[in-house]
């Protein structure tokens, strides 16, 4: 059975991008990620032939009304003036399958009627949609989203009020293919009247971005004789909406939403070359450091060294974004850099002279000494100091440059020690921190690359939906 294998790879993969966004997205965004992963198994899990639609709409529209027509008796009261669906309330078959009992349960409806009839369709009347846009939006969009299909119910007479929901409505035109409207109320208007008002509707439509917007004319309670346009609504209900395929395809377009947006959160659909960046930073930070340890005036050079790596971190902080961002925005560049120095252990090079020059002045000294005792008497003295006093005057510039050369050679030396030892510990301590937080959002990216490449090809292939619930 290709079909489910097909839907266990795409719930697999999802799982494991969820799983890898732990560490680099936010928390609250990975729980709302897995949830949905959650929710979908179940759904799919519960795979049937049933479905669960909900009528959506403002106040007076007349859903209650429809589910009421629908059923072919009072399901639940009707009202002129207030809105009286408070609660969600599902008209279910005489005789449900399992499956759509547990989504009811997950999708917390519980007022419930059970009817006579033996069926694949399963209604759900939801509060207007005047008060959740105000103030049960969160509540009721989540219901939306989860449910099967909805049916859209529109009335002439406050068609202008319904014209405000077309902006909630263009937000959901990516789920459209789950969407039925319905003009309701119909027998309050003309012949001429009823198709400038669908014709309206459709336009509208079209302007939020749905594409042949399927239409339905309905008058579920009109005042004089019998519902109309009802057996027209469930045929299209049915025909359209197959409920493996619906259910499937809804599933792979709320997992590839949340999959793209948890991608985003977890910052994993950037670069940054970081590598090659750090490299140059390092090596720049690390000098002007090594010249600051080394001598303790320049202070100057200890702040560029800092702020080189700060700018780096942060900027790579800025292109990564999201939870990862942040991670990386966090860091205490001075503090960490101030660790790695006192680790690394600079002592400032001393400033006294070298030794050979130091010797060298003992010899002048011992000579001049020598030239003073000749000159007191012993002749012996006088040359053996003047020989010296030459001697030195001839070689002393050269030892003095040798000698220079020396300390330069050896401060040289010992700078790249320092400079090397510090690029070290602050690749160790700050470079490795950044590579981590990149590393994992790396995997993240690898892995919704991975989810995307299975659920595009079970497309491309044009796979059938599951044609049993899938293991959950
Ligand atoms: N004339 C006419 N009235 C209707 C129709 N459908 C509903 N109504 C009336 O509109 C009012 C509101 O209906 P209701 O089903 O409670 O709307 P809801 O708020 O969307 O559930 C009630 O008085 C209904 O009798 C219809 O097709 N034609
Ligand atoms: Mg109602």
């Amino acid at each position: 059975m290709p079909a489910p294998s097909d839907a266990l790879a795409i719930l697999d993969a999802y799982d494991r991008l969820v799983a890898l966004c732990r560490d680099v997205a936010p928390p609250g965004t990975v729980e709302e990620a897995a949830a949905i992963g959650r929710d979908v198994r179940r759904r799919l899990g519960y795979l049937g032939d049933s479905l669960v639609v909900a009528l959506a709409g403002g106040t007076g529209s007349g859903k209650t009304s429809l589910l009421n027509a629908i059923a072919g008796r009072e399901v639940a009261p009707v009202s002129p003036r207030r809105p009286t669906t408070e609660r969600p309330v599902a008209w279910l078959p005489a005789d449900p399958e399992p499956g759509i009992v547990r989504l009811l349960d997950d999708l917390g409806i519980t007022d419930r009627v059970g009817e006579g009839h033996r069926g694949w369709l399963t209604v759900v009347d939801l509060p207007d949609l005047d008060s959740f846009v105000t103030e049960h939006a969160l509540q009721v969009d989540a219901l939306l989203s989860r449910i099967d299909a909805v049916v859209w119910v529109f009335d002439p007479e406050k068609y202008q009020d319904a014209r405000i929901h077309l902006d909630y409505l263009a937000s959901l035109v990516g789920d459209q293919h789950r969407f039925v409207f319905v003009l309701n109320q119909v027998d309050r208007l003309t012949t001429d009247e009823v198709e400038a008002v669908a014709a309206d509707l459709r336009a509208s439509l079209r302007v939020a971005g749905f594409v042949e917007p399927p239409i339905v004319l309905t008058a579920a309670d009109p005042e004089l004789g019998d519902p109309e346009g009802i057996d027209t609504l469930v045929a299209e209900l049915e025909t359209r909406w197959e409920a493996k395929t619906l259910v499937w395809r809804h599933a792979t377009t709320v997992l590839r939403r949340s999959a793209r947006a948890l991608a985003a959160a977890a910052g994993a659909d950037r670069g940054t070359g970081f590598g090659h960046r750090w490299q140059g930073t390092l090596a720049d930070a690390a000098e002007h450091l090594a010249t600051a340890c080394l001598d303790p005036g320049r202070v100057g050079d200890w702040w560029r060294g800092v702020e080189e790596i700060q700018e780096l971190v942060a900027a790579v902080a800025g292109e990564v974004g999201g939870e990862a961002g942040e991670e990386l925005a966090a860091v205490d560049v001075a503090a960490e850099v101030r660790r790695c120095v006192a680790e690394v252990g600079v002592a400032p090079i001393p400033s006294k002279a070298a030794t050979v020059t130091r010797w060298l002045r003992v010899v002048v000294a011992s000579a001049a000494l020598a030239v003073g005792l000749g000159v007191g008497g012993g002749v012996g003295w006088a040359v053996v100091g003047a020989v010296a006093v030459v001697g030195v005057w001839v070689v002393g510039p050269v030892v003095r440059s040798w000698d220079r050369r020396r300390i330069r050679d050896r401060m040289e030396e010992r700078r790249a020690e320092v400079e090397a030892r510090l690029r070290r510990r602050l690749d160790q301590e700050i470079g490795r921190r950044v590579r981590d937080v990149l590393r994992r959002r790396g995997s993240a990216l690898a892995a919704f690359t991975e989810f995307e490449l299975v659920l595009t090809r079970s497309e491309t292939a044009g796979s059938p939906p599951p044609d049993r619930p899938v293991r959950i």
